[in-house]
């Protein structure tokens, strides 16, 4: 791409090309704005382009991660219940292809910068290649996941093999085989690398510094009977996002019932067998809403969850280290992954697990991962699962300015406060979809980027009709909001592991309940009674 001399005008500018964006595109294009999404990646997909390591997959079943657009579904099938990342891929050519979204696209165009231009009411984009836009609203799109988090660790750039971050994957792929393999990290991404590169590895070495709580996935193939199945319905699936906490199409009522108040030990045991063999999220979204809040209860499902792990793994050493006798954290309050052979896996006779709090890690060598005492473990490979700075990460890395000179980063220097998750004051016309203080993190994807999405594009479609030319919200909607989700935090167990959701496990970073842990339905109701009240905090001129 060329720099082109004079800024494109446009009525909306979207950063990011995965679900939030290119829904934003497809619904603001069908209300008349004038809108374009610029997306640092040669290709459509978001985390879908950046994330292709071996195993790359998701955690939602298929039929839940897609467009609700009938025009996409209605002719779309994924071949596996969870569909890896190259099929995801395909499937955003399918939607590109069906949709047109392309023609609105300007890939490989990085915005560096975006300044809010008061007298004109208009943001003014700088990217990376030299291109400039100029326009009305500026919807941000970036994901949860897009700025990866490198931990400060001695010596990495010693390293004698290959370092490669998760995130970062080269595109024309690794070759695992026959190699020492080191995995820092077993969140979700740890789990399906060390799984899928256990087959084929000459030995791994997986460093752990918190067990993974991952539950079976209960991968299927899908024949031409069971694709049809999965469409039974999906009308109603896709409607029963909204009426679910987490934005899935079952919820704990479906399965565990709004209480398990008055039940024996016994029977929910036997209620969590059951859930067991369901799979995927079942266990954990599907569960007692008591889990959240009652120490007991939730004690009791760690323990269910770790007497089920430990009869996978046959050295009794390395079944406390996966699956401890004391709960290393709440169960359910840290992301749970799905896996496939992950346990199975740590049984190979090619598998080393450390334990970093046992062992802390020192430094890297031009060998490999040296941790205390001295031990070096040899790799040629050293695999970076360790995350994201998570959903504040990809705002905060571009120059966003206020019309008073505050970058974005210095005004959540302190910890976010942003209305309806959607809006954060002295950043008039700037918009976020999919990012903090909205269900996103604590949501399925696609949803809350479809949910909030509407509800984004009703706003400014609302504004348009009224000749209204300029958003903001108000300090105190803003404070409120983050006190009303503070407050709901602090009356669970979420406050009690280091995870990515309460924002501290990335160092330096404020602890907060990031995203909007009340629901979807709740969220929703709340967006109900704004605009009931003529979107009441925001100013609106
Ligand atoms: P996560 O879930 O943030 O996991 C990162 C992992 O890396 C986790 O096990 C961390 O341990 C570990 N980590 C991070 N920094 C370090 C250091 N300095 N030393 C040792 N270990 C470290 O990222 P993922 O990529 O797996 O998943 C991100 C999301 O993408 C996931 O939740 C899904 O929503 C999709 P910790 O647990 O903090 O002790």
């Amino acid at each position: 791409m060329s720099a082109s001399a004079a800024p494109e005008q446009l009525d909306a500018l979207i950063v990011g090309a995965g679900f939030s964006g290119l829904y934003q595109l497809y619904r603001l294009r069908q209300r008349g704005f004038k809108v374009k999404i610029y997306e640092a990646a040669p290709a459509l997909g978001g985390v879908w382009y950046w994330n292709c390591y071996p195993g790359a997959r998701c955690d939602t079943y298929g039929p839940l991660y897609q467009f609700s657009i009938e025009e996409v579904w209605k002719d779309w099938d994924f071949d596996e219940l969870y569909p890896s990342w190259e099929k995801i891929r395909q499937y955003f050519e399918h939607a590109d292809h069906k949709l047109k979204l392309s023609q609105d696209i300007r890939y490989n165009t990085r915005v560096n910068n975006a300044r809010f231009d008061e007298a004109s009411c208009r943001w003014q984009v700088e990217t990376e290649n030299g291109h400039s836009a100029s326009a009305q609203f500026l919807v941000l799109c970036t994901g949860i996941g897009s700025k990866p988090h490198t931990p400060d660790i001695a010596g990495l750039d010693t390293f004698g093999g290959r370092c490669l971050h998760t995130a970062r994957w080269p595109q024309e792929g690794v070759d695992l085989k026959g190699q020492r393999i080191g995995v820092l990290g077993t969140g979700a991404t740890g789990v399906q690398v060390i799984q899928e590169a256990g087959p084929v590895a000459a030995h791994i070495t997986v460093f752990q510094r918190t067990p993974n709580m991952a539950l079976p996935m209960r991968q299927r193939q899908l024949d031409e009977a069971g694709k049809r199945a999965l469409k039974v319905d999906i009308k109603d699936k896709y409607a029963k996002r909204a009426r679910t906490r987490a934005g899935y199409d079952f919820d704990y009522l479906d399965y565990a019932g709004p209480t398990c108040a008055g039940m024996s030990d016994a029977e929910i045991r036997a209620r969590w067998e059951s859930h067991w063999q369901e799979g995927g999220f079942v266990p954990w979204l599907g569960n007692f809403p008591e889990i959240y809040v009652d120490e007991r209860i939730n004690l009791m499902a760690y323990e269910f969850w770790r007497d089920k792990v430990r009869q996978r793994i046959t050295d009794p050493l390395m079944a406390e280290k996966l699956a401890p006798t004391q709960a290393p954290h709440p169960y359910g309050v840290k992301r749970i992954s799905l896996e496939q052979r992950f346990y199975e896996v740590f049984n190979q006779p090619n598998v080393t697990l450390v334990d970093l709090n046992e062992t802390p890690l020192v430094r890297v060598t031009h060998a490999g991962v040296e941790t205390v005492g001295g031990r070096v473990h040899e790799l040629d490979l050293l695999v970076l699962a360790t995350g994201f700075d998570m959903v504040t990460g990809g705002l905060t890395a571009m120059n966003i300015t206020s019309a008073d000179g505050i970058t974005l980063r210095q005004q959540w220097q302190h910890g976010v406060s942003a209305y309806m998750g959607t809006m954060t004051h002295g950043f008039p016309n700037m918009l976020f979809v999919y990012g903090p203080q909205a269900p996103s993190g604590l949501s399925n994807g696609p949803s809350c980027s479809e949910l909030q999405g509407d509800e984004i594009v009703g706003l400014l479609a609302w504004m348009r009709e009224r000749g209204m030319r300029r958003i903001e919200s108000s300090a105190e909607a803003d404070s409120a909001w983050r006190k009303r989700i503070d407050d709901f935090a602090a009356g669970t167990l979420f406050g009690r592991a280091q995870s990515w959701y309460m924002a501290n496990s990335i160092p330096g970073k404020t602890a907060q309940m990031i995203n909007y842990p009340i629901g979807m339905p709740d969220y929703l109701e709340q967006w109900r009674e704004v605009k009931a009240a003529d979107y009441r905090g925001f100013d609106l001129r």
